[in-house]
C-alpha cells in the first residue's frame, strides 16, 4: 500500500493527460505574460517580478542577465519559449522540491544529499 504522499489527485489517465497539456498550456500563457513588450522574447527586466515572486529578490540587473546566460542557446541574450522551456525545468526542479509529495521522487534529492556528504 502506497503511502499518502504517494497518491495521486488523478484517478484516470485522462485527467493526468489533461493535466500534462494543462501544463504546457499555462506554461504557454506564463511565457505570453511576461513578454511585456511583445517581442516573443524574455529578457532579464521581464524576469524581474517571477524570480522575486520565486524568492530571488533584490538580483541586480547583471545577475538576471547571467541567469538568462545560462538558458540563451543561441546567445541573444534573451530567452525564446523554447529557451524558457529550460529555465521553466530548472524552476519545476525547484518548486517541486518544496512539495512535500516531492519527497515520493527520492532521486530529486540524491545529488543534493551527495554534495552535503
Ligand atoms: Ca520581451
Ligand atoms: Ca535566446
Amino acid at each position: 500500500m502506497p503511502q499518502e504522499a504517494e497518491v495521486s489527485r488523478f484517478s484516470s489517465f485522462e485527467e493526468a493527460s489533461q493535466a500534462v497539456e494543462g501544463a504546457a498550456e499555462n506554461l504557454l500563457e506564463a511565457f505570453i505574460y511576461l513578454d511585456r513588450n511583445g517581442d516573443q522574447k524574455i529578457e532579464a527586466a521581464e524576469l524581474d517580478n517571477l524570480l522575486s515572486a520565486m524568492g530571488f529578490e533584490g538580483l541586480s540587473a547583471d545577475d538576471r542577465q547571467k541567469i538568462i546566460d545560462v538558458f540563451d542557446d543561441n546567445e541573444n541574450g534573451e530567452m525564446d519559449l523554447l529557451e524558457f522551456c529550460e529555465f521553466f525545468t530548472y524552476v519545476f526542479r525547484l518548486l517541486v522540491k518544496r512539495r512535500p509529495k516531492s519527497l515520493y521522487l527520492k532521486y530529486l534529492f540524491e545529488a543534493q544529499k551527495k554534495k552535503a556528504e
